[in-house]
């Protein structure tokens, strides 16, 4: 049995799949999503199936400030940061769903083929399965504005950006703008690559007006993106977004899982062939972790 399988629980609980939502109508979140870059569907899970997830943000928030150290093993990324206000904080985790059943079973609900189906059609692979926190108190936990355009390389393995990606994020706490939810410029999308950011990592750099000006976009365009525990967001690979840090006493914390058209991707772990959820194999294939193959084993990264 390979270390990936074995790391996975057995016992965690279930999540309950009897579940009754009015999915969105098909025509409807098309056209939001082409004209906005982004929708919401509320309510997509439901208060019990937040708790579950809630309960898997904290085993895996525990697990991660045990390491003490930002962590790698294969795909499943710990990345720990140092607050000026809390110390040592988690403020990532990618591909939990190595080490967490009840995640795994999220990102693989049939709900999301009935989402994404509209959008991206119904063989997707999966390029991104990822928890941010923002806790209560901390001070840098802001994502600058950018596009995910900027993180899809090499350029070569991730084709039709626009047409074949679609990013989502389940809200477990209420996003608001005091918690710290994401600004989003509607229809920014429609612009193409803007290269927000640099060359400096988005979760180091701070939300700044300035950056929106530099490229031409009024930062009073830009509208939060609140959520109540459970809503689904749905934005596009070009959309520029960004989030500020929470000033409330809870946590905020998001669930991303990103999914693609499989054909216009090299890259990425299948999610659902022809609408049917698909498990992760025995050994993680190559997403973004470029030394996968040369470095596959658990170590500790310098920040
Ligand atoms: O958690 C957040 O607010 C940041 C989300 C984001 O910007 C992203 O995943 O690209």
């Amino acid at each position: 049995m390979s270390a990936f399988s074995a790391a996975r629980s057995a016992d965690q609980p279930e999540l309950d799949h009897n579940w009754e939502v009015r999915l969105p109508e098909p025509e409807v979140l098309r056209t939001a999503y082409a004209r906005d870059g982004y929708a919401i569907v509320r309510g997509l899970f439901s208060p019990a199936e937040v708790v579950v997830m809630a309960g898997a943000f904290d085993r895996l928030q525990a697990a991660g400030l045990a390491l003490g150290r930002s962590f790698r093993h294969g795909n499943l990324l710990f990345r720990l940061g140092d607050d000026p206000h809390l110390g040592r904080i988690l403020r990532m985790v990618q591909w939990p769903s190595w080490r967490d059943a009840a995640l795994d079973r999220v990102r693989l609900d049939l709900r999301f083929a009935a989402v994404l189906q509209p959008l991206i059609g119904d063989s997707l692979k999966q390029i991104i399965n990822q928890m941010h926190w923002k806790p209560p108190g901390a001070a840098r936990v802001e994502f600058a504005y950018h596009q995910d355009s900027r993180f899809r390389r090499p350029a070569t393995a991730f084709r039709d950006l626009a047409g074949s990606y679609v990013q989502t994020g389940i809200a477990i706490d209420p996003h608001t703008r005091a918690s710290g939810a994401m600004k989003v410029i509607p229809g920014s999308h429609w612009l193409g690559d803007l290269g927000l950011g640099g060359d400096g990592p988005i979760l180091q750099q701070s939300m700044q007006d300035a950056a929106l000006m530099a490229a031409g976009l009024d930062p009073a365009a830009a509208v939060d993106l609140e959520l109540a525990p459970g809503d689904l967001a749905l934005w596009s690979p070009y959309l520029v977004h960004g989030s500020g840090i929470n000033t409330t006493a809870a946590d905020r914390r998001l669930y991303i899982n990103g999914y693609v058209r499989a054909e216009n991707c090299d890259r990425g772990e299948w999610a659902f062939r022809a609408g049917r959820p698909q498990r992760l194999g025995a050994e993680p294939v190559l997403v973004h972790y470029e030394a996968l193959h040369e470095r596959p084993e658990p170590h500790f990264i310098d920040d």
